[in-house]
């Protein structure tokens, strides 16, 4: 399947270290939601990963693995995002694992599946955060510097704001949007209600919607409902 991230507003991001029951998972598979992102920080392996992309590929909605760690690259992904933690302090979020991955599988990867996004990570509490080691106290002229670098000198098709676990603040949200030019600005953290999702894509291209869906079904569903006339 061709998966254009340009056209998404909306994703589902589901932890393959998680429950979901197929209710659940039917019920998200078939909201209206742009793709189902799968992905997490830990606990992610090859077999809960498979076993994630069998029961979601039962549905049309585009599916696309986070890569996270490399024990866990699954094959038969629509695409496959590969996070660079611009604002992480240790280096084999940066480049580390990627050198790695590349050493083992770079003479055989379709390059056309694969996606890098520049990751900002911005809530020091998430668990991201602290295995990253990220420098999160950041203001907005770091923020934007980063978004540039990964816009303008990185050529990144994605710049991901992580705020995973709270929600964020959308004036950063928006500046940062601001300084893009080609990248793609994600935004992901805290949305709980269908307000706040609304308040997101107001200022982003893309939302993510991850950890609602586990402790509120009925309220992740809502969030699909955003306004999609925008950009
Ligand atoms: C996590 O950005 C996503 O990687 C979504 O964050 O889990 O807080 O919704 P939440």
């Amino acid at each position: 399947m061709i998966v254009d991230i340009s056209k998404w507003k909306h994703v589902f991001k589901l932890d393959p270290d998680r429950e979901i029951s197929d209710e659940a998972l039917d019920r998200l598979c078939q909201s209206g939601t742009d793709a189902i992102m799968v992905g997490g920080s830990t606990g992610v392996t090859f077999d809960n990963t498979v076993d994630l992309l069998a029961r979601v590929r039962q549905y049309e909605v585009p599916v696309v693995l986070e890569i996270s760690n490399q024990e866990a690259i699954v094959p038969g992904f629509d695409l496959f995002l590969i996070p660079v933690v611009l604002n992480a302090n240790d280096p084999q979020w940066i480049v580390g694992q990627h050198h790695e991955a590349l050493k083992e599988y770079g003479a055989i990867l379709n390059w056309d599946e694969i996606v890098t996004e520049g990751y900002i990570i911005l809530n020091s509490e998430a668990t991201a955060a602290r295995l990253t080691s990220s420098r999160t106290d950041l203001d907005a002229k770091d923020v934007t510097a980063y978004a540039r670098m990964a816009d303008k000198l990185f050529h990144m098709p994605i710049v991901y704001l992580e705020y995973s676990g709270v929600f964020g603040d959308m004036e950063l949200v928006r500046r940062t949007r601001s300084v893009l030019e080609h990248a793609r600005l994600i935004y992901g953290g805290g949305i709980d209600t269908l307000d706040k999702a609304q308040q997101a894509a107001e200022v982003a291209d893309t939302i993510v919607v991850g950890n609602i869906i586990y402790n509120d079904l009925e309220q992740a569903l809502q969030t699909v409902n955003i306004d999609r006339t925008g950009r």
